[in-house]
């Protein structure tokens, strides 16, 4: 071999090692590269979207994007994306609340002015379509480590009706007979005794009770009360035993979000908040369930101080725009609790709930009689200690009182997590909870969406509490009531886990927004970042061709009227319903139902029965949707129900 060609072999060797061992160090990558390419082929095929449907990612402007902790589908079709703080210490005290509100048809976004915290508040659709949103954060939670100095509720006691009423500044002092001295941190009014003269002449006072913040004067734990203690209050010209403060527990312990008492109506054609009465009590987490005269109850919530509220539910009155105490409704529930309004009037709880709680109290499933406030437990919930972060929906139609119970988890950050669907039947003499099809993961915060052609869309959640350890669940299914089965759909690319929304838009299209995961990595080291994409769901039933059309129709009917819509190709038609819109937060949307209705061609168009019963079409705008043959829903006609 000449020396020239054993230094081309050479050369040529040299480079075939450098190649295979590029390979060799590359080939997982390659293999991943191609991978991706070949997923991407296959979920932007229209055979794939055909069977499967389609992801998307909303483009929103940098300038609009928010913590979406509260979403709502007005009646004029644009979606109001609630973020108050938006679960940020430092935005809540900037007073930094936001308001997004995003019109799908033109893409359109617009800030809406927000006049108070409605970070974790509750709400509802009233039958005028304003949004009633009630409740939210006055505090942040404080945790044990951050707290010097003992503090808690003090309870003003007045056993004088003599006198009027009297103001306590703030910074009042209050100090037990062992010397323990708290500074109150606001100033309250203290009204006298309550007293009252029978018929026979006998007089009965009711001493007044108040209570107030306090924090200990000095820091450390030697100020700290546990136990029943009296107080005297300082610069007040009354006997001790008249006027005094009393505390059980004064303590460093972790100190929860304060509820707020503040309540708004969001007035879609305005597009601006209205101050309403203040709640009798603050409420951080409560339901807000509309009753069948078209009233509102409010129930649950952490209070004022940040203490679970014991059974102390209000019904807000639209004509009065005033909210009552409710004594004779007492009822504990935790935090979000799942109530679903019957067709008799009663309120039906799945047990689903979202947050806080306590471990036995209020969690069982069951009917609610609002009539004499009883309560009618129903049976054989799987995994009834995981009722916590699960979802619930009405299964559509809502004329078959069928409800689904999906996922959820233990109690706070229990590890406990389950992949259990349960179906009650509420039309059984006896209903009780049957199996439904597992889950193809143990799941909590799944989201639930009804969808025009009688079917649950069961998206995202995470495996661990706030998706702890990288679990949130990239995985989205159809689950079909008539077979009971769960069909897989295409995976959403964005993980939803606590503190995220899904709904229904009246194109026929989902959404799913937010998720506020604890952390960014799977060792729980990195603090989480909000999750602030929306992402768009396209069912299959968009990618079979024609869609049938609604052309014309009235915008306010009445229950029980037969009223004529242009429908071209009416005897193509095979369903019609009236559906809700979502108003949803943490996983817990008690609006949305999707109700049948009776129709015959006629003409260009049919004509539709509205169904009676306030108990099963509350007053307020709906949604119309046909599907024809081919399940494909039209598009969206709103109209109002009385
Ligand atoms: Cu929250």
């Amino acid at each position: 071999m000449s020396p020239q060609r054993k230094q081309r072999l050479v050369k040529a060797l040299a480079t075939a090692a450098v190649i295979c061992g590029l390979i060799a160090i590359n080939a997982p990558t390659i293999v991943s590269a191609a991978r991706d390419a070949l997923h991407d082929y296959k979920i932007n095929s229209q055979s794939y979207k055909q069977s499967h449907g389609h992801w998307s990612l909303l483009n929103v402007p940098d300038d609009m994007r928010v913590n979406a902790i509260h979403a709502a589908l007005l009646r004029t079709g644009k979606v109001l994306i609630i973020a108050g703080s938006g679960n940020d210490k430092k935005q809540f005290a900037a007073g930094d609340f936001k308001t997004l509100l995003w019109d799908p048809d033109t893409d359109r976004f617009k800030r809406i002015h927000t006049p108070s915290d409605m970070f974790c508040a509750g709400h509802v659709f009233l039958p005028d379509g304003k949004l009633l949103i009630a409740g939210g954060t006055r505090r942040y939670e404080k945790l044990a480590a951050d707290i010097t100095h003992a503090a808690g509720a003090m309870t003003i006691k007045n056993e004088s009706p003599d006198g009027g009423p009297l103001t306590l500044a703030r910074g009042t002092r209050f100090t037990s007979l062992d010397r323990h001295a708290f500074r109150s941190v606001k100033a309250v009014v203290v009204r006298p005794a309550a007293k009252t003269v029978s018929a026979s002449g006998q007089t009965t006072v009711k001493a007044s009770s108040t209570e107030v913040w306090v924090e200990a004067v000095h820091p450390g734990r030697a100020s700290a009360v546990d136990g029943p203690t009296q107080f005297t209050i300082a610069g007040v010209k009354r006997s001790k035993d008249e006027l005094y403060g009393y505390a059980t527990s004064l303590t460093r312990a972790k100190q929860d979000y304060w509820g707020d008492d503040k309540s708004y109506l969001f007035d879609p054609s305005t597009e601006r908040y209205e101050r309403v009465d203040d709640m009798t009590l603050a409420r951080w987490y409560p339901t807000l369930v509309g009753l069948k005269d078209g009233r509102v109850l409010a129930v649950s919530g952490l209070d004022e101080f940040g203490r679970m509220i014991q059974g102390g539910n209000e019904i807000y009155d639209p004509a009065t725009k005033t909210w009552q105490a409710q004594p004779q409704l007492k009822r504990t529930f935790p935090t979000y609790p799942a109530l679903f309004l019957m067709p008799s009037g009663n309120l039906f709880y799945t047990g689903s709930n979202a947050g806080y709680g306590s471990d036995t109290v209020g969690r069982h499933p069951g009917v609610w009689d609002l009539t004499d406030n009883s309560f009618e437990k129903v049976r054989g919930l799987r995994d009834p200690r995981q009722t916590e972060t699960s979802g619930s929906v009405m299964l559509p139609p809502a004329q078959d009182h069928r409800f689904m119970i999906a996922g959820g988890g233990g109690v706070g950050e229990s590890k406990q997590t389950t992949d259990r669907t349960d179906i009650i039947d509420l039309d059984n003499a006896k209903p009780h909870f049957s199996p439904g099809p597992d889950l193809e993961q143990p799941v909590r915060y799944p989201n639930m969406v009804i969808t025009p052609d009688d079917k649950v869309l069961i998206t995202g959640g995470s495996t661990g509490y706030r998706g702890k350890r990288n679990s949130d669940v990239l995985l989205c299914h159809l689950y079909d009531p008539k077979s009971n089965k769960l069909t897989k759909m295409a995976d959403p690319t964005v993980g939803r886990d606590y503190h995220s929304e899904a709904l229904l838009l009246p194109d026929g299209r989902l959404i799913t927004l937010g998720s506020d995961p604890l952390f960014a990595d799977a060792k729980d080291t990195i603090p989480g970042r909000f999750e602030k994409r929306i992402e768009i769901y396209s069912p299959p039933y968009l990618f079979h061709g024609d869609r049938p059309e609604i052309t014309g129709g009235p915008e306010k009917v009445r229950r029980g009227d037969t009223v004529w819509f242009g429908v071209p190709d009416a005897r193509g038609i095979k369903t019609a319903r009236l559906v809700r819109p979502s108003a949803v937060t943490h996983v817990t949307d008690v609006e949305q139902r999707s109700i049948k209705l009776e129709f015959i061609p006629n003409g260009d168009g049919i004509d539709v029965t509205i169904p009676h019963g306030s108990g099963l079409v509350p007053a307020g705008w709906y949604m119309l949707f046909v599907t024809d043959e081919n399940d494909a829903p039209s598009k969206a006609h709103w109209m109002e129900v009385r």
